[in-house]
């Protein structure tokens, strides 16, 4: 593929002004006619072709104002239809035939199929596999579909917007036919058609419009949508409620699919799931289930705003539509459950994913200039890190213009596609304040670093912070400038109680909130009557890495008595990380791991804590991962002595707190019917982590073995049957816990995914083997990406000893599977390949051998554009 530049942007030689589709339905060969009107754009070239995207098409037909047009008149390849001679200012009308063939599709992008049902994905660039069209974010209009396919076969027929009519013909065939008002880029088209069963529901809307809600799902699934339609009712209600936002047509409808390359598609009107973010009941689904489902049905309802009535001018604009609708989607998730804990998972979340993506070889900017395949920039940077930039300028301008700000953003560019500059403008506009330096988030790649210091001088009564920032050097990036960066902090006495500064001197200062926006600044705080304990970057105001020299004695006065309990739990990472970096190292040189006691108290203190609720507790006692502990080393990691060294401090824990542990298990219950609700969730959590706790002080099996016998939902069978299998992958009772379950859940994919991910995740060299034979399992299908992710990619970016063993057999494994995925699916491909971004943190042997695997893929003699973008960049 070529390299695209955000600099190359101009808009179309011709305006769309109408598309009306006509799909003959057949497995292998739907006959597609596209009925489209353009006109020149005014000022235009008037010599200028109208030059149509394509991907493997071939064109049946071509009429233009009805009649055929002649063979000189045009050129078509599989990836471009060029019409020449065009009218030079009336409008015209195309009619452009293609044949396509969903049982074929591998790729899930385009028409396919999933178990047997008819299924569109068309963003980025799915839409050019099912017809010629302009298929950009900034070509928008009016859709009309016609759906025409065997009526046995296809009871359901849907596609965007409001349902026209429909009716059967006497040959078995039947039509429906739908039409969406609101104009739309092809990104957002959809048609799905099959026999499915459905559930029903309705909204009323703030003006009182009543919207019809409908899920679909398999013929017998549908008890198991109940939570996701509950979750979308409280979606539709808090953008109300929140930012003024209703739905707009009359009817809202989500199918779930069992083959999909990610998440979920908001589709304007005709949103389409993977399967796992849609089904749920106690007995198959996980809290953690339960919360993704609520998230992403929240997230593709959301987008209907942000994303669709207002969408992307071009791809490099992605985070105008995902940065600000996860933004929304997390604001939701908070609202819903517990706003602390929520937002310790998403800091948790930042740093394992988006961390080590911008500390790697795939770095990249928020709004990116450059691409050479877009698919493979739907990344956590651009998602998440892209949130995180949305709620700093919340934080800049307060709660109040921030609404402001929104409001005009949807009022002023209601219906177009635009840019991350428009978006930005809003703010400006309502807030006066220049967010030339703040935009750098959008553009700089890097994680930035700061570094502070603190100097208290008792006779002036002031407090003086010395903070640097520096953003590291990333691809294509290497002078960076200094940052605007938002910095929540607090100061506390000696004894816990806030000290409140009578003013700030050296930077900008105000609601808790001070703006670092040079290289190098100093700020004092007047009126500090003692030694103040700080806490900097509360509720992780800005995302970046602090380093800022803390005794442990004032991180355990701030696990304590911080109010933000986000920054209690930070707190205590900062307490653990110590403790786990140098049992690492011990580790590695044989030594003797010691946990530090100020640690290991504060943990348990927390642990033990009545006060605290218990969901905030579990995160506190889940300790950092082994990744995030490869990610604060840096550099040199060996995956055994990272492994060990964390296993160790888990015992020490374990052993000091066992009273506690037991009493936790004791108390923790959560008694009568099985609720998903986040109270009862944070109990279960607290009660499994204390469970984990327990089968290291205890060392035995016995415990989890009940606890998997007792359990009555999927949580706890789960959290019971990982410990069995990953602390006594040898034991009996691990064996017969692991063919319980399958038994019991043969048949139920999703539930066989967990299975498959929990054994792909047992720690040690035997994983590989292990995976392996999974892979021969019959319920294993190489052509569905839900059993590829569980198996292949929860491995390589779940098991950091199994996958990383010295050998190297585990990335060789890798490089294979990538290239078989690779014919079928490029874009899971792509995705389970960037798994190995952070291969040069690795001691020596391991990068080699890593090193090879991934020359191995670039060797290949047939890569598709998605594995060669992110081998190629990977190995820079
Ligand atoms: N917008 C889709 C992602 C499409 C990915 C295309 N490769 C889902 C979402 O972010 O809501
Ligand atoms: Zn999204």
């Amino acid at each position: 593929g070529q390299v695209i530049n955000l600099a190359d942007y101009r808009p179309t030689d011709f305006v769309l002004e109408r598309v009306d589709l006509t799909f003959e339905l057949d497995p292998t060969a739907t006959k597609v006619d596209a009925r489209l009107i353009f006109h020149r754009r005014k000022g235009a070239d008037p010599k200028a072709p109208l030059v149509l995207d394509g991907d493997e098409l071939a064109l049946s037909g071509l009429l233009f104002d009805q009649t055929e047009m002649k063979a000189s008149q045009y050129t078509a390849t599989p990836d471009s239809l060029t019409i020449r001679n065009l009218p030079k200012s009336k409008p015209f009308e195309l009619t452009i035939t293609t044949i396509i063939n969903p049982e074929a599709n591998t790729k899930l992008m385009g028409l396919y199929r999933t178990n047997g049902v008819y299924c569109t994905q068309c963003e980025a660039e799915g839409f050019r596999r099912i017809t010629y069209f302009p298929d950009r974010p900034d070509v928008l209009a009016p859709y009309t579909i016609t759906i025409i396919g065997d009526k046995a076969a296809n009871p359901v027929m849907l596609s965007n917007g409001n349902f026209l009519g429909g009716a059967g013909y006497d040959e078995g065939r039947a039509f429906a036919a739908w039409f969406d008002p609101h104009p739309k880029p092809s990104y957002l088209f959809a048609l799905v058609a099959g026999d499915l069963g459905v559930v029903e529901d309705t909204f009323v809307t703030m003006s009182e419009r009543e919207v019809t809600l409908k899920i679909y799902v398999e013929h017998g699934k549908e008890a198991r949508a109940a939570y996701a339609m509950d979750a979308l009712k409280r979606s539709m209600k808090w953008d109300e409620e929140r930012f003024g936002r209703e739905y707009d047509l009359d009817i809202f409808m989500i199918v779930a699919v069992s083959d999909f390359n990610m998440g979920a598609m908001e589709n304007k009107g005709l949103n389409v799931f993977n399967d796992k973010y849609v089904l749920a009941d106690p007995e198959t689904a996980t809290d953690q289930d339960y919360a993704n489902i609520e998230a992403i049905i929240a997230h593709e309802y959301f987008h209907n705003w942000t994303g669709n009535r207002i969408t992307c001018r071009d791809w490099f604009q992605l985070c105008l539509k995902e940065g600000l609708t996860v933004y929304r989607d997390h604001e939701f998730s908070a609202d819903m459950r517990s706003r602390p804990v929520k937002r310790i998972a998403e800091v948790r979340h930042l740093k394992s994913e988006q961390f080590p993506e911008d500390g790697g070889p795939l770095a990249h900017p928020v709004r990116p200039t450059t691409y050479r395949e877009i698919n493979n920039f739907y990344t956590t940077t651009v998602y998440e890190k892209g949130s995180e930039v949305t709620r700093m300028i919340a934080t800049l301008l307060g709660k109040d213009l921030f609404k402001k700000g929104m409001d005009l953003y949807f009022d002023r560019h209601d219906g177009q596609a635009v840019t991350i500059e428009d978006f930005v403008k809003s703010f400006e506009d309502v807030s006066g304040r220049d967010l030339t330096q703040f935009s750098l988030w959008y553009h700089q790649a890097g994680t930035p670093l700061v570094t502070a210091a603190g100097a208290y001088d008792a006779a002036a009564k002031s407090f003086t912070l010395a903070l640097e920032q520096m953003v590291p050097a990333t691809p294509g990036q290497t002078d960076k400038k200094p940052m605007h960066i938002p910095l929540s902090i607090a100061l506390f006495a000696e004894d816990g109680t806030p000290l409140e500064p009578s003013s700030v001197d050296g930077a900008e200062y105000g609601d808790n909130v001070l703006h670092l926006t040079e290289r190098s600044q100093k700020a004092t705080f007047k009126g500090i009557g003692s030694r103040p304990i700080v806490s900097i970057n509360r509720s992780f105001s800005a995302p970046i890495n602090l380093h800022f020299d803390q005794s442990p004695a004032d991180l355990a006065l701030l696990a304590r008595h911080e109010t933000d309990h986000f920054a209690r739990w930070q707190a205590l990472t900062d307490l653990a990380l110590p403790t786990l970096l140098a049992a690492a190292r011990d580790a590695r040189d044989g030594k003797p791991v010691v946990a530090s006691k100020d640690f290991v108290e504060a943990l348990l203190a927390a642990a033990a804590d009545e006060t605290l609720e218990p969901a905030f507790r579990a995160q506190a006692l889940a300790l950092p991962s082994e990744s995030d502990i490869a990610r604060e080393l840096g550099g040199n990691n060996d995956p055994d002595a990272i492994h060990a060294g964390r296993s160790a401090v888990l015992q020490q824990v374990a052993d000091a707190g066992k009273s506690v542990f037991a009493s936790l298990y004791d108390s923790m219950t959560t008694p009568g019917d099985f609720s998903p609700d986040a109270r009862s969730a944070g109990r279960r959590a607290l009660r499994n982590s204390a469970l984990t706790y327990l089968s290291y002080a205890e060392n035995v099996p016995d415990r989890a073995k009940a606890a998997f016998d007792a359990a009555n939902n999927m949580t706890d069978l789960m959290q019971a049957l990982t410990i069995l299998a990953h602390r006594f992958p040898d034991s009996s009772e691990a064996a017969a816990a692991l063919s319980t379950f399958h038994d019991r859940f043969a048949g139920n994919a999703l539930v066989i995914d967990k299975w498959f991910s929990v054994q792909a995740t047992i720690p040690g060299t035997k994983a590989l083997e292990r995976v392996l034979k999974l892979m021969d399992n019959p319920q294993f299908k190489r052509s569905n990406p839900n059993r590829v992710r569980a198996l292949v990619g929860t491995f390589a970016f779940g098991n950091p000893t199994g996958f990383g063993r010295a050998d190297g057999e585990g990335y060789r494994f890798l490089a294979r599977e990538i290239l078989d995925i690779d014919t079928r699916n490029p874009q899971l491909a792509a995705r389970i390949l960037t798994s190995m971004r952070s291969w040069r943190s690795l001691e020596p042997a391991r990068a080699e051998h890593a090193r090879k695997a991934l020359t191995a893929i670039a060797k290949a003699p047939a890569l598709s554009t998605d594995v060669r973008d992110i081998v190629e960049r990977t190995l820079k």
